[in-house]
């Protein structure tokens, strides 16, 4: 605990009333804190997930932001989809009020060790991989972060010997003063969050902020392949790369077919790659990572090869949902932008039926037209940036406008073949149809699950 923050008598402003939100605030109050909650939806709107905080003696305001609440405070913790430039954050900040992300505060009262991990694809299942592997190394660990469970929640369960592996996203590094991760991993860094960061240079600043409180103590894994990352390396820390296609000096590489992790010299064989359960090469640099980050906090090279071979991959990420009449459906919801969708492409060799779109983050989405030529037979499109994506890949493959995951599914399911695959690998937010990412991956499986039964039912019928 380098840096304790005393809570008591602290007038505190949390900002927004979803999962980072309401932990915060219940977190804050519990420790005698003076807390105001605002979020600008109505009651209505939110919901019964706030009934805690009035019984916490949280004032609320809701509806609307009041400029005077922002201004008359000692810390605001945004929720990290307001934005860290939001005019009423500016005015308080003018003021000279604090604003720290959640991760911030989170980290003032965090035990044990930190292993934090950013990147713009690949975090969710990285994160949970290490988790995995040092599980199963017999390490006690606690998974939280943008992966859906804000820290502040789990910081009551950690103690010196607990490692807390957290997914880091840009918008809480953002907004960070100490967060100090003993491991972090940047995985790689391509165009996400452009209506937020505005310029793929101040996205990466704000990932890179991840290493600003490193010291020679730390270590940083980072991504020998990616030539947006390297330059990113930082110099206190103890740098360790990892290479699909390079032998590095010190962390982790392909070397034939296997992966070595290299120390000092050293050098020691750890899995096979065709014992990796993940399809795709992008998760062969999330392995490496992971062998990496697990090596550096002292598990062993079998234990790690063991806890990969018994991963069973992460919910709404190229996740296998049905086989029905010889067409495999698949949900990578989690492919929120260009990239992602790229690398779901990449994982398939072809007869690919994609649905795509939802909310735009300010994405080019012409990158798409080659892999689209080249895999898909046909791209269902939803969500309000259907036009945009439509101009974008014109051409490039058969367009149906779908509106709605609904009819999309329906359609994909009236044209795939038997060996066809039916992805869902959207390329953008889904705000604009669903509550978040995994509402949407929900969806899309119920809907998959409902023709599963119809078909089973046709079949028995017969
Ligand atoms: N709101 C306001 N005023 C504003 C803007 C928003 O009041 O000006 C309110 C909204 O009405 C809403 C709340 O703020 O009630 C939304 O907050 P939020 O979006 O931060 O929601 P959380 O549930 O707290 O989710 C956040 C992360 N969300 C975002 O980064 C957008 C979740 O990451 C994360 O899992 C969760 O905290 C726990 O840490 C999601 C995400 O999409 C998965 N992350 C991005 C990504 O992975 O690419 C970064």
């Amino acid at each position: 605990m380098p840096n304790p923050f005393e809570l008591r008598g602290k007038r505190l402003l949390v900002v927004g009333l979803a999962r980072t939100g309401v932990a915060t605030a219940l977190f804050c109050a519990e420790r005698g804190a003076k807390v105001t909650a605002t979020d600008a939806r109505s009651e209505n709107e939110i919901g019964d997930t706030i009934a805690p905080l009035r019984a916490a003696g949280v004032s609320l305001e809701l509806g609307d932001h009041r400029e005077n609440s922002f201004l008359e405070q000692d810390l605001i913790v945004p929720s990290p989809g307001v934005p860290a430039d939001a005019p009423l954050l500016q005015a308080a900040r003018a003021k000279g009020v604090t604003i720290w992300s959640e991760v911030e505060l989170a980290d003032r009262f965090l035990r044990g060790r930190l292993i934090g991990i950013t990147g713009s694809n690949g975090k969710t299942t990285t994160t949970s991989l290490i988790d995995h592997i040092l599980k199963n190394a017999g390490f006690s660990t606690i998974l939280a972060g943008n992966i859906g469970t804000p820290l502040i929640a789990r910081v009551d369960q950690t103690n010196g010997d607990s490692i807390t592996v957290a997914e880091l996203s840009s918008f809480q590094l953002e907004l960070i003063e100490t967060l100090r991760p003993n491991i972090s991993v940047f995985l790689n860094l391509t165009p996400d969050h452009l209506d937020r960061h505005h310029t793929l240079e101040a996205y990466g600043r704000a990932k890179a902020r991840i290493f600003e409180n490193q010291t020679e103590a730390d270590s940083a894994v980072l991504n020998a392949d990616d030539p947006a990352t390297t330059p990113l390396a930082p110099t206190k820390p103890q740098v360790y790369w990892f290479s699909r296609k390079q032998r590095v000096a010190q962390g982790a590489f392909v070397r034939g077919n296997e992966i070595v992790f290299r120390r000092d010299g050293q050098e020691e064989a750890v899995l096979h790659l065709k014992d990796i359960p993940l399809a795709g090469g992008h998760n062969v640099e999330n392995v490496l990572a992971a062998v990496a980050a697990a090596r550096l906090v002292g598990a062993q090279a079998e234990a790690i090869a063991r806890g990969i071979r018994s991963f069973a991959g992460v919910e709404h990420r190229l996740e296998f949902v049905a086989e029905i009449v010889g067409v495999r459906y698949y949900n990578d919801s989690k492919a929120t932008n260009v990239d992602a969708t790229l690398k779901a492409l990449d994982a398939f060799p072809g007869r690919i039926l994609i649905v795509l779109g939802g909310k735009d983050k300010g994405s080019d989405y012409t990158v798409l037209q080659k892999p689209l030529r080249e895999k898909a037979i046909l791209a269902l499109l939803i969500g309000a940036a259907a036009e945009k994506i439509e101009n974008q890949i014109t051409g490039s493959v058969a367009i149906e406008r779908a509106g709605t995951i609904e009819r999309a599914v329906e359609i994909a399911s009236l044209a795939a073949r038997p060996g066809d695959v039916v992805l869902l690998a959207p390329a953008c937010a889904s705000f604009d149809q669903f509550q978040n990412y995994e509402h949407r991956g929900r969806v899309f499986k119920d809907l998959v699950h409902q023709l599963e039964r119809q078909a089973a039912s046709t079949s028995a019928r017969g």
